[in-house]
């Protein structure tokens, strides 16, 4: 296939690029290194350096004889993903191109907007360039579990079947999302549901859980091809935050009383996903929705899961209750549906302490690159 990853310079684009290279697909890379940059503004560095992206392409090619193009452009200027769209006639495009930070998006109102211009608008110029050039690519769009809150009924893949007034239809999950973040990939959902309902378009929503973990077959090849590691208040997620605290000798700062409950993910299956709705395209007209994830775990019980690896290494680890920085349910019930990955042939590889392990050792050998005042959340809800 022709694959176009846009967002090839991220935490999960990087590792999805190598991954469909590594079996012959014909892969190109897009970013505008947005995060680079905001990373830069804010003094947050990934545990351990990461090699730019025309340096990374290179050395896959040194390592895998496998060629990957690189492109340097944002999707906001439409020009440039018309011409892309146009120049490469993708089969299938993978679009993780946005801000992914909820508190990013919740440190007032530059950040807000920020993150939705960036996404929504981003979206919907990529959504007119497909439609221009190139209608029957299959678009993989990376949204996330956030999207539904954490309402008192079952989540559903995407679509709920509604009886009202002794009428009956099947109609978009309702939406409750936390943050400006998750505001951002709402709207695009309903952007590509239109767009493939409209314009016969077909597309696959991936609402994928918080993903953990630190390496993947490729980003293993050669120091790199690693792919950024981050346990900052911004772009660590928790898990990942958790086990560089536990390294780092200081308390691990649950959020409030730890009840919130998640859908969780480690990196390796989201490249499994991915690969799974791009190689089972949706129809012309089709907008899928999968959610995208392997377990569901409350932070306390990943804050003691992690304690429990942690302290079998030998380390000593407290755990911390802090005032909650953001707005969201602590004690609530959660049981999302995720079977459509599984039918189509998700093996899941859930969070173990062999696992926890394996990623407290290779923190512990970059322990000396922590910075500890990155770590404690500045930004609050309630601005
Ligand atoms: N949390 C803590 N302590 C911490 C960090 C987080 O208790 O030090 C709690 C948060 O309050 C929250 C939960 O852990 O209840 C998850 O937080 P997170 O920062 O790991 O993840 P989140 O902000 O939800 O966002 C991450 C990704 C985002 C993706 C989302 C999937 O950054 O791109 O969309 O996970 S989901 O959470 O399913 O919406």
């Amino acid at each position: 296939m022709r694959i176009l990853i846009l967002g090839g310079d991220g935490y999960l684009g990087w590792p999805t690029a190598m991954h469909f290279s590594a079996q012959g697909d014909d892969v190109m890379v897009v970013d505008n290194f947005s995060k680079r940059r905001i990373e830069m503004e804010d003094g947050i560095e990934p545990l351990k350096p990461i090699a730019t992206l025309h340096r990374r392409v290179v050395r896959w090619q040194e390592v895998s004889g496998r060629e990957i193009h690189l492109r340097v452009g944002d999707l906001l200027n439409h020009r440039f993903i018309y011409g892309l769209l146009q120049e490469f006639q993708p089969d299938g495009i993978v679009h993780y191109a946005e801000q992914p930070s909820a508190p990013y998006s919740m440190q007032g109102r530059e950040k807000a907007v920020f993150t939705q211009h960036n996404n929504v608008v981003g979206n919907l110029n990529l959504l007119f360039a497909i439609k221009k050039h190139c209608p029957e690519a299959h678009l993989v769009k990376l949204g996330t579990m956030g999207e539904y809150g954490t309402p008192n009924i079952d989540i559903e893949e995407g679509y709920l079947e509604i009886e009202h007034k002794g009428r009956k239809d099947l109609l978009p999950f309702p939406k409750q999302p936390g943050s400006f973040y998750h505001l951002s990939k709402v709207h695009d959902s309903h952007n590509i549901m239109f767009a493939c309902r409209v314009w016969g378009l077909g597309a696959t929503d991936l609402n994928q859980g918080v993903v953990y973990g630190i390496d993947t077959n490729e980003t293993r090849l050669h120091p790199e091809l690693r792919t950024s590691f981050h346990y900052d208040a911004i772009f660590g997620t928790v898990v990942n935050r958790f086990c560089v605290q536990a390294v780092a000798g200081v308390p691990l700062t649950v959020y409030g009383q730890g009840g919130q409950t998640r859908g969780f993910l480690n990196i390796r299956d989201t490249l499994q996903c991915v690969e799974l709705a791009l190689r089972h395209s949706a129809e012309p007209g089709e907008f899928r929705v999968f959610n995208q994830f392997t377990e569901v775990l409350s932070v306390a019980a990943i804050a003691h899961m992690v304690k429990h690896a942690a302290e079998s290494l030998g380390m000593q680890v407290t755990i911390n209750h802090l005032d909650n920085p953001r707005v969201e349910l602590e004690d609530h019930y959660y049981n999302p549906v995720c079977t459509r990955l599984r039918d189509l042939g998700l093996q899941p590889r859930l969070l173990s302490d062999e696992l926890l392990e394996n990623m407290l050792q290779y923190i512990e050998n970059a322990r000396d690159r922590i910075n500890l005042s990155t770590i404690p959340p500045t930004i609050t809800w309630k601005i």
